[in-house]
């Protein structure tokens, strides 16, 4: 069957105000390049016509600049999920332009499937190979692909030039049964393939083929600096630790790894890290570091969702795609990120932070409790079910003004029942068997800024009844004093009756 060929233009036509759409990709990976534009250019034209035109997105993860900040930039959106991280798109939702529900990773493709959100009308997929009978080759990351074709009412593909047919065999296409029929996904290690090289598109929904030729347009890490890399080095020393102390298997266990900088430098400290064994990764990222590290015979195998690579990165690996072919394979997110495989391969969960509270809780979204940075991502899905669950950040942010440890975390994303251990530039905190106030003590004493320490030690010192001594007055005083004099150093606890 021969599929039309469109213009992005006569693509966006296809697309109608209040639609569903479900995207490809994974962050900025396999995310659509340039139907979303011409979305977006056709948005401003509606709106400049006096027309409205708002469309809901659904997604595996973030998207790029051509997706979710140009549609963002023209306020087409209305409602989106799971996951954003464009600053356009970020202005939008903290000033209530944008309805963004802000979802576990591993949830969103059975919720559609449910029919919690009502139909997908178009889905937009970037694809690197088409097949007349309607199979296609995803690019670099596999999101809710399976679901959102399978719900669509029109498909409208992408076909980018710049993915190498030599693509072909590194996704591994699944898609569960619902219940009462699911049955568990037979993944007993991270390397087994247990479903397609393709997906299988009903030709009839496929309304036309759109051309693209460019990278993800990835940038790469800022440089690591001191901190993160303590921070790198301090996540290596916890795991050789628990390596020595035989409380991980010899033969380690399989890693994820977050998203950012932080994320980064953790990856960067497990090259140098010789007493871990190789090991493989069970995570929804792989980042520029995992192919350094595959590069040095350090990571053996990455199961992931998505290959979030600099185009720099991304050329290398295409070029030299034989040699990855059988160290990757790439699922969609509800198999990534599947709680129930987590938990059962062990899977060592490392995550970011934006602030952690002194009893474990931690703030991964939230900026003072009320801007919305990112969203939850993947990091609940791996924290409540990983073997040991480990979030780390710099002890202080913005030269000293902000501590990431504070006395109540100012919006909970993980509560203190899924974090084993808190780790900063400062110390690690091994959270695990301590009662409430035990947990403050260590948190403060390792992970704390040591201009900070006194402050929380007098805090600590306030609360008098009860398991968890919080003192509800002055629990959120840090962010107080940040909002009022924009540093959290000028808490006075006499305001508040200390
Ligand atoms: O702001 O850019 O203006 O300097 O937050 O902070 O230290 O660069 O950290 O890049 O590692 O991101 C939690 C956001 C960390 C990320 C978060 C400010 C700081 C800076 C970024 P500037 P850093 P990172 C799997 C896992 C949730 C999703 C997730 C994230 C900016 O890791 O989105 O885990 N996680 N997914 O200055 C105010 C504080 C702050 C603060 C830092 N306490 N208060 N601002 N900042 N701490 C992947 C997926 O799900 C796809």
């Amino acid at each position: 069957m021969a599929f039309p060929i469109l213009t992005p233009q006569e693509a966006a036509e296809l697309i109608n105000h209040d639609d569903n759409i479900g995207l490809s990709g994974f962050t900025a990976s396999g995310s659509p390049k340039v139907v979303t534009m011409a979305l977006a250019e056709r948005a401003i034209k509606e709106h400049e016509a006096g027309r409205p035109f708002k469309v809901n997105i659904f997604t595996g993860a973030s998207t790029n600049k051509w997706a979710d900040g140009a549609l963002a930039n023209a306020n087409a959106i209305n409602r989106r999920t799971p996951y954003q991280n464009t600053p356009d798109l970020r202005k939008r939702i903290n000033s209530h332009d944008c309805h963004y529900f802000d979802l576990h990773l591993s949830e969103l493709a059975q919720k559609v499937r449910y029919g919690f959100f009502g139909d997908i009308d178009v889905a937009i997929i970037e694809v690197a190979e088409v097949m007349d009978n309607g199979e296609i080759v995803l690019g670099t990351g596999v999101g809710n692909v399976p679901t959102y074709v399978k719900h669509a009412k029109k498909v409208i593909l992408e076909l980018n030039a710049k993915l190498p047919k030599g693509i072909y065999g590194l996704h591994d296409i699944y898609l569960p049964l619902d219940p009462p029929n699911r049955r568990e996904i037979p993944i007993y290690k991270p390397s087994d393939r247990i479903g397609s090289p393709t997906v299988k598109v009903d030709p009839e929904k496929i309304v036309g083929i759109v051309h693209s030729d460019s990278f993800d347009g990835i940038k790469g890490f800022t440089e690591l600096d001191d901190t993160t890399l303590q921070i790198g080095a301090n996540v290596c020393s916890f795991l050789i630790g628990e390596l020595r102390a035989g409380r991980l298997p010899k033969s380690f266990l399989p890693l994820q790894s977050g998203v950012g900088n932080v994320a980064n430098a953790v990856l960067f400290g497990l090259a140098e890290a010789k007493e871990i064994p190789q090991f493989e990764m069970y995570t929804e990222v792989i980042q520029d570091a995992v192919i350094e590290l595959m590069k040095m015979g350090r990571c053996k195998f990455g199961s992931t969702c998505s290959l979030t690579l600099s185009d720099k990165m991304e050329e290398e690996v295409y070029s030299n795609i034989d040699f990855f072919r059988d160290k990757l394979a790439l699922r969609p997110s509800e198999i990534s990120n599947s709680p129930e495989v987590i938990r059962r391969l062990g899977v060592i969960a490392m995550n970011t932070a934006l602030e952690a509270d002194i009893y474990g809780n931690i703030n991964s979204t939230h900026v003072l409790g009320t801007r919305m940075m990112n969203g939850i991502g993947g990091s609940g899905d791996f924290t409540r079910n990983g073997y040991i669950s480990i979030f780390s950040c710099p002890s202080v942010t913005k030269g000293g003004l902000i501590s990431n440890i504070v006395p109540m975390v100012a919006h909970v994303d993980h509560s203190e029942h899924s974090v084993d251990v808190i780790i900063t530039d400062q110390g690690i905190a091994d959270l695990r068997g301590l009662d409430p106030v035990q947990r403050a003590q260590v948190v403060i004493e390792n992970c704390a800024h040591p201009m900070y320490r006194p402050l929380l030690r007098e805090y600590l010192s306030f609360g008098k009844s009860g398991q968890t001594n919080i003192t509800v007055e002055a629990a959120l005083a840090f962010h107080s004093a940040f909002k009022n004099n924009g540093d959290m150093r000028t808490v006075d606890w006499s305001a508040y009756g200390f």
